[in-house]
């Protein structure tokens, strides 16, 4: 079957946050600057809004040099809250993961994902997932997104930047080589400006170019594996599964509950499919965990979580039932009323490296 993969990314992540928190940013050129504090305008641009790049600001820039494009326009520079933008990060990639087959986070504001599974490897059924992800996102947090949808991760990650902002680009199988053709070959995932001027040196400017290219001219500068990968990924070939980062060190499950709550049984009733579904995966995967925790997103979207860490790993179903009551009821204690509730194991070790261990110390 053909790979429905996905690539997500925020809208100008940071000055989109700061905006929606202060609405009377609305409108403005909006600069959020990273602060050196050697003088008081030292530092660089960590990104703009849209209104302020029309007017040439962009990330890594002087605040100088932004300042100066800025002249006499009423602009509004503020200073990176990083742990504000990272728990937006958290609570949207959490969204994100409820809705896709796998996700790979990549960075603060963006992840591949694998919708193949549930989106029975159509396309128009794809294309609902990634609109009902951006309602969500939108619903939720206030904030707009760009989605592309590909047979794989490195159209995704074209076609995410096609339409931007808030932008759903997809692109079937059929598309993939016209959609790609005229785009420079800088656009690829990971060729910089260095490799782009080698290919220049080539005559090789579009990704076209680059699919038509002589392989044996490539692997002069660039190497035989490389050249072989450039060229593949030009002609829209790219094989490279979405992993599952952190997979290795945790498995997680997240609902909306009904209603807000704060009574443990009323919770527990609707996480228990939950727990349920994150057991059968730890078994699945022969895994064993040595730490369980509750994550509670509040009614004002904040995030608490409660960890309790085992004496040793183990892959038992009451493990996780048991301290996931005792976790959630002292994370009611604290929180009131929550909106959604989470359950996660953690330090995960495979089976068979612990029946080893075992036979080892017997
Ligand atoms: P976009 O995706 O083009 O609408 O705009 P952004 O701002 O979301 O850009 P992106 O996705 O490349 O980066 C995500 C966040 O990472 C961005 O909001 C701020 C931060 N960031 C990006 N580039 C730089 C940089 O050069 N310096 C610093 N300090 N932060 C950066
Ligand atoms: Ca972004
Ligand atoms: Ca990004």
């Amino acid at each position: 079957m053909t790979r429905v993969v996905g690539h997500f990314d925020l809208d100008y992540f940071y000055a989109q946050v700061e905006q929606i928190e202060d609405p009377t940013l609305r409108g403005l050129p909006v600069i959020v600057c990273v602060y050196s504090g050697r003088t008081e305008d030292s530092g660089v641009v960590s990104t703009a809004n849209y209104a302020a790049r029309d007017l040439g600001v962009k990330s890594g820039i002087p605040i100088t040099v932004a300042k100066n494009r800025l002249k006499g326009v009423e602009a509004k520079f503020i200073p990176m809250h990083r742990e504000k933008y990272e728990a937006y990060s958290e609570r949207i990639m959490l969204l994100v993961r409820e809705r896709t087959d796998m996700l790979e986070q990549t960075g603060i504001d963006e992840a591949f994902f694998d919708i193949t599974s549930r989106s029975g490897g159509s396309f128009e059924r794809a294309k609902e997932i990634g609109l009902e992800i951006k309602r969500q996102v939108l619903q939720q947090e206030r904030l707009t997104c760009s989605i592309g949808l590909a047979p794989n991760m490195i159209v995704a990650k074209l076609a995410s930047d096609y339409q931007k902002p808030d932008g759903l680009t997809v692109v079937v199988p059929e598309q993939v080589k016209g959609f790609m053709a005229p785009m420079p070959v800088d656009k690829l995932y990971g060729i910089g400006s260095k490799s782009s001027a080698l290919m220049r040196e080539l005559g090789v400017t579009t990704i076209a170019d680059l699919a038509k290219a002589d392989l044996t001219l490539l692997e002069g500068p660039f190497g035989r594996r490389l050249a072989l990968q450039l060229h593949d990924a030009a002609n829209g070939t790219d094989e490279q599964p979405v992993v599952e980062r952190g997979e290795a060190t945790q498995l997680s499950r997240i609902i909306t509950l009904k209603k807000d709550s704060r009574v443990v049984e009323e919770i527990l009733e609707q996480l228990t499919p939950a727990i349920e579904d994150l057991h059968k995966r730890v078994i699945e995967k022969r895994l064993f965990f040595r730490s369980i925790s509750i994550i509670g997103i509040l009614p004002n979207l904040s995030v608490r979580s409660r960890t309790k860490t085992l004496e040793k790993p183990t892959a038992e179903m009451s493990a996780v039932r048991d301290n996931g009551i005792s976790l959630l009821s002292s994370l009611l204690a604290e929180t009131g009323e929550i909106r959604r509730v989470g359950i996660k194991v953690a330090d995960l070790t495979e089976a068979s490296e612990q029946s080893s261990l075992a036979d080892f110390l017997r």
